[in-house]
């Protein structure tokens, strides 16, 4: 038995003197170099007690050594479990005690908060910094540049990645071997990617977009990739024109549109670009045509199920859609009461089915059971709708959840710990339109002595993840309910609609 995932992502160039990535200051590291060092840290991982099916967290900043990681963590028949680093410590604690890894890496600037929270929960501590400097590097630099893959076979879990929920846990998803490697396989074809590709990559590495979609496809097809350690509008003007595709959230395509410099000429070079993880507003879709004469290409997809629907390569990309489903995937937009059948262009649960579907959530067997549907399909909680020649078009969620630059929020999350400060009776917690963002988080508090905003801000600020804190908070004296006593959010995005436009 091989390795499943690495023995189709990467074997085959293991050998090669092709340039994988071309980093910030220039210098390329070839296929061969990148799979030596990741051979270097899987014997690491190894020595330290790894075994097939253990997590291997991270939490390290954006690098090829960040890269070297996943990958040596699936030949070494881990589990890969990465972590956003803007979590805080407080929320890197869940994971650990849920996912109880063998090992964390972090960066050297972390371990003071990290370090006594690996001790309670017997985790090992490695670190990585993004110079590629730490105790893992160090560890790995005197270890063989040969490593024989771990035998894993085709449902043998590959990583863990973390979405939080609607009651405010995040729930562990786990995609196996066969999930990465045939959405991949999937993509490569749908969007040609080949070995003539050089891929503008400036998204993080803990994520489905830029860890599975944009990494993974580019390694089946033996393309390089612009390796950039963050979306950074400078370096992007800069390194553009020496890219042919390029993947993105929406905020990378506005941010783009507003610099005068994104001109037609800046990108005439590129063959695609790819929007996805967040809407993608038609007008920006019609005006970074009439800028460049490119048709931005808008997909859908989850962390459970890498992507699911795409807009084509050759044929009609339609503003506004997110495409028919992938080759092997099965889409249906069902009647959000009954579950059953609906006419093509009304509003329904869109619901999943194929190979690329998830295995379930990590220890939550009862989750997973409630979020499939008795013949198989995953129940997305976003709501769409399908043309009659089948593109699909997401017009909002069944879920309360706020998607911000891309990042996922979940407010019950917000509001949880809003409630339990001193003077809060009530909160809500809403996304709202963001010029930048898309959506960007506001709270609405009630409460007869509430706290001022500055120490409600200094209360939450080691609790969660500063993308998450609300960029803006308002007082009411008492929250819209209907009459079964729910509150009304949708009154409150109506109230807020324009509280972040200038
Ligand atoms: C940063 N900030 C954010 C934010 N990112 N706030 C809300 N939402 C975000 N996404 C905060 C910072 O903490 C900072 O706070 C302030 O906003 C300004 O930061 P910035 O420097 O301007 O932000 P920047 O570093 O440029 O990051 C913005 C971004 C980044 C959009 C480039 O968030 C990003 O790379 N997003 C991509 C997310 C992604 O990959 N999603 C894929 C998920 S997978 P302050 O107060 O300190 O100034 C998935 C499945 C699928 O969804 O289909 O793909
Ligand atoms: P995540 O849980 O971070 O993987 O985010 C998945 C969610 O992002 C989906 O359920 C959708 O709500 C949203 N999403 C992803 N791509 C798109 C898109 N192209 N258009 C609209 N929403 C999207």
């Amino acid at each position: 038995m091989h390795n499943y995932l690495y023995q189709r992502l990467v074997a085959p160039r293991e050998q090669s003197d092709t340039t994988f990535l071309i980093l910030e200051d220039n210098t390329t590291l070839s296929y061969r170099k990148f799979c030596e060092r990741a051979n270097q840290i899987a014997h690491r991982l190894i020595a330290s007690g790894v075994e097939p099916g253990d997590r291997v967290a991270a939490q390290v900043n954006k690098s090829w050594h960040a890269l070297a990681l996943y990958l040596a963590t699936i030949k070494a028949g881990g589990v890969f479990l990465p972590l956003n680093n803007a979590y805080t410590a407080k929320e890197v604690e869940y994971f650990l005690q849920n996912a109880e890894p063998r090992l964390l890496i972090c960066d050297p600037a972390d371990i003071a908060s990290l370090g006594p929270i690996t001790q309670s929960y017997n985790v090992k501590l490695f670190t990585l910094s993004q110079a590629g400097t730490g105790s893992l590097p160090s560890a790995a630099d005197d270890c063989p540049i040969e490593f024989e893959a771990v035998a894993r076979d085709k449902d043998d879990l590959a990583a863990i990645l973390y979405t939080s929920g609607t009651t405010g846990r995040s729930k562990g998803a786990m995609l196996t071997h066969h999930n990465l490697w045939t959405n991949a396989e999937v993509l490569t074809k749908a969007w040609h990617f080949t070995d003539r590709d050089i891929l503008l990559h400036a998204l993080p590495v803990f994520h489905t977009h830029g860890l599975f979609v944009a990494t993974n496809t580019s390694m089946i097809a033996g393309g390089s990739m612009i390796f950039l350690p963050a979306f950074q509008i400078d370096a992007m003007i800069e390194r553009l024109p020496l890219a042919t595709s390029m993947m993105g959230v929406p905020t990378f395509y506005t941010r783009l549109l507003d610099d005068k410099r994104f001109t037609g000429e800046l990108v005439k070079h590129i063959r695609l670009f790819v929007s996805g993880s967040a809407p993608l507003l038609a007008e920006t879709h019609v005006e970074f045509e009439h800028r460049t004469g490119h048709c931005i290409l808008e997909r859908y997809g989850m962390t459970e199920t890498s992507m699911n629907t795409s807009n084509p390569y050759q044929g009609d990309r339609r503003a506004g859609t997110v495409g028919p489903a992938l080759p092997g995937i099965e889409i249906r937009v069902v009647s959000t009461e009954a579950g059953g059948p609906i006419p093509a262009n009304e509003v329904g649960a869109v619901q999943v089915r194929g190979p690329n579907v998830f295995k379930g959530y990590w220890k939550m067997p009862e989750k997973t059971a409630e979020e499939f549907t008795d013949d198989g399909f995953f129940i997305t909680g976003d709501l769409g709708k399908l043309s009659e020649d089948h593109y699909l078009t997401i017009v909002g969620r069944d879920k309360d959840l706020i998607i911000s630059g891309g990042y996922n929020i979940y407010p019950k999350e917000i509001e949880l710990l809003l409630d339990a400060i001193d003077g809060v009776r009530e909160s809500a917690v809403i996304g709202v339109p963001h010029p930048d963002f898309g959506e960007g988080v506001v709270a609405i508090l009630t409460g007869n002595s509430l706290p001022s905003n500055d120490h409600i801000r200094a209360t939450i600020k080691n609790e969660i993840a500063k993308f998450k804190q609300p960029k803006k908070y308002f007082h009411l004296d008492q929250l819209p309910r209907n009459s079964m006593g729910k509150i009304q959010k949708n009154v409150l995005r109506q109230q807020y609609a324009d509280c972040f436009q200038s």
